[in-house]
C-alpha cells in the first residue's frame, strides 16, 4: 500500500487521472490524499466530486475555501462570481448527494502511522496538530449539522476576528478556525491573520511572514498542505510540504509519495478540456 498526497485539483481531473496512472494507483490497494480545493476555476468539478466519491475510503480530502464556496453557493446561488465554475454541479442531478458527501469531509486529517497532518491552507504557529484537529472537528460538527449548516454558511464570509482566543464563541470562533484552516498564507508568531496578500514569499505584508516560517510546538509531524499556488509547490522548511503547483493556471499539477517523498508533476499545458 503507497499513500500519495496530490495539491490542488480545482476541477482538472484530467491531470489528477494523469498523475495517478503514472503511479499505477489502484484504489482497492493504495489512498490518496487531497489537500482540498477539489472544485471551482477548473473544466471538471463535477466530474472531480464524482471521481473522489467514486474512490471511496480510499481517497481522504480536506476541505478547501473553495470547497465551502461551493456549499455556501448551494445554499444562495447569488454567491455565485464570474469566474467560478460551480454551476454545474449545482444543476446536476446527484447534487444532492455530492454535497452531501462534501459536507461530511473533515478540515483537518493526521495519520499516525505516517506521522502527517493535512489541512488546506496551513497549521497556525500557535496550534499543535492534536490542538488543530479539535478546533476543525468543531466547524466539521456544524457542516454536517443541518440545523447549524445555513446560518453558518451566511456567516462565514470575513476576515475577523483576525487572531485566535480560546475565550471566542459562536461563529466568531467557526470563522477563524476556518479562516486558519482554508485561507492563511501570512500571519505573525501570534496568530494574527493576514487574509488579503496571494503573492509569493517576498510580498509578505509588513509586520508578517509565511505561516511555515514560525516555529511550530510540534515540529516532529510533517505537514502537508495546499492552497498557496504562488509557492509554486516550494517551502524550504524540513518536514513542511506545499503541494499546490497551480495546476489551473496553467501551471503544473503535484503528486507526492507519502511512503518515500518522491514528486511526480503532470503539466496542464495550455488546453482546459
Ligand atoms: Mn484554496
Amino acid at each position: 500500500m503507497t499513500t500519495y498526497a496530490v495539491g490542488d485539483i480545482q476541477g482538472c481531473l484530467k491531470q489528477l487521472k494523469c498523475l495517478l496512472e503514472r503511479v499505477d494507483f489502484n484504489p482497492s490497494r493504495d489512498a490518496l490524499w487531497s489537500v482540498g480545493d477539489l472544485v471551482n476555476r477548473g473544466p471538471q468539478s463535477l466530474d472531480t466530486l464524482r471521481f473522489l466519491d467514486g474512490l471511496g475510503n480510499a481517497c481522504i480530502a480536506v476541505l478547501g475555501n473553495h470547497d465551502l464556496h461551493l456549499l455556501a453557493a448551494a445554499r444562495d446561488a447569488s454567491r455565485l462570481r464570474k469566474s467560478d465554475t460551480l454551476l454545474p454541479i449545482l444543476k446536476a442531478a446527484d447534487r444532492a448527494t455530492l454535497l452531501g458527501n462534501l459536507r461530511q469531509r473533515p478540515l483537518a486529517y493526521y495519520d499516525d502511522s505516517l506521522n502527517y497532518a493535512m489541512t488546506h491552507a496551513g497549521i497556525p504557529p500557535i496550534w499543535t496538530v492534536a490542538e488543530t484537529l479539535e478546533r476543525a472537528a468543531e466547524v466539521q460538527a456544524v457542516l454536517r449539522s443541518d440545523t447549524l449548516l445555513p446560518d453558518y454558511l451566511d456567516q462565514m464570509y470575513g476576515n475577523t476576528p483576525a487572531r485566535w482566543s480560546a475565550d471566542l464563541q459562536g461563529v466568531d470562533r467557526l470563522r477563524v478556525i476556518t479562516n486558519y484552516l482554508t485561507r492563511m498564507r501570512f500571519c505573525k508568531a501570534d496568530g494574527t491573520l493576514e487574509l488579503k496578500s496571494k503573492e509569493a514569499i517576498g510580498s509578505a505584508p509588513t509586520g508578517f511572514a509565511p505561516w511555515f516560517s514560525f516555529p511550530r510546538p510540534d515540529p516532529h509531524i510533517r505537514l502537508i498542505f495546499g492552497h498557496w499556488a504562488a509557492l509554486e509547490g516550494k517551502v524550504n522548511v524540513t518536514g513542511i510540504h506545499g503541494l499546490d503547483s497551480g495546476c489551473v493556471w496553467g501551471n503544473s499539477m503535484t503528486l507526492m509519495n507519502l511512503n518515500t517523498g518522491e514528486r511526480h508533476e503532470c503539466d496542464c499545458g495550455e488546453e482546459h478540456d
